[in-house]
């Protein structure tokens, strides 16, 4: 038993360290695009170490072990207790831990997913078979994004008919959108430039052109944009 308690402790000892570097990875840069890159990078660096490890491994093994001639048929080292146990949970202890150091990074972005800043812009988004309408609050309806670089962005949406889902594939942004309730997402454009919101929910025969232009501008044109949207919205009523 003391064994097992030593190699338990010692595992429970290793995750530590592992779920305070997720947490201390996060604290900086609070945008989701910022953070789901960050967690691609270290997934796609974590399985190519671990690929190119086994890949090596494998080879070797391959070559080092090989039948020398046509009747070799090889025979099994006699491992003790021990080391039979420490093959089976020191390799296991190291997967977990990766894993769960990687899951650690998930449920932290999930956390920046969720925490909208408290400065940030409100846009309530409805969607209709088949496009999105978006409304500033303050008269002025949209069926196109336009928003302020550098400013946290959030949008309340909710649907009219059927269940849609947004998507801002720059921004890495993705919620579905219901009617009879009020879903969120959070972004915040770092650069100005047009890029693409799109419906990832089949959602009727026209679901395919279901998508529209987010339009980040810098914040004086933003500021601009909003007076002439608003004088025209004035003069349409
Ligand atoms: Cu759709």
């Amino acid at each position: 038993m003391k064994f097992f308690n030593t190699i338990l402790s010692g595992l429970m000892g290793a995750l530590l360290p592992f779920a305070a570097m997720a947490n201390e990875a996060y604290e900086g840069d609070m945008n989701p695009a910022d953070q789901w890159d960050r967690l691609w990078n270290t997934i796609l660096l974590d399985i190519t170490v671990i690929g190119v490890i086994f890949g090596v491994a494998a080879i070797w093994m391959m070559v080092k072990y090989r039948a020398k001639s046509p009747d070799d048929v090889g025979s099994l080292p006699k491992l003790t207790r021990a080391q039979t146990m420490a093959w089976i949970f020191i390799p296991c202890a190291l997967f977990l831990a990766d894993d769960l150091f990687l899951s650690a990074k998930g449920w932290s972005l999930w956390n920046v997913y969720r925490q909208v800043p408290e400065d940030a812009l409100e846009i309530k988004v409805t969607s209709y078979q088949w496009y999105w309408e978006f409304d500033y609050g303050d008269g002025i309806v949209t069926e196109e994004l336009t928003v302020p670089v550098g400013k946290p962005v959030v949008l309340r949406m909710t649907s009219e008919d059927v269940l849609h889902s947004f998507f801002i594939p720059e921004y890495r942004v993705k919620e579905d959108v219901m009617p009879g309730r009020v879903t969120y997402i959070w972004f915040q454009p770092k650069k100005a430039g047009t890029t693409v919101a799109t419906c990832t929910e089949f959602c009727g025969t026209a679901h395919g052109n279901m998508y529209t232009d987010v339009i980040a501008v810098p914040p004086d044109d933003f500021t601009a944009w909003r007076v002439k949207a608003k004088a025209e919205a004035e003069n349409e009523s």
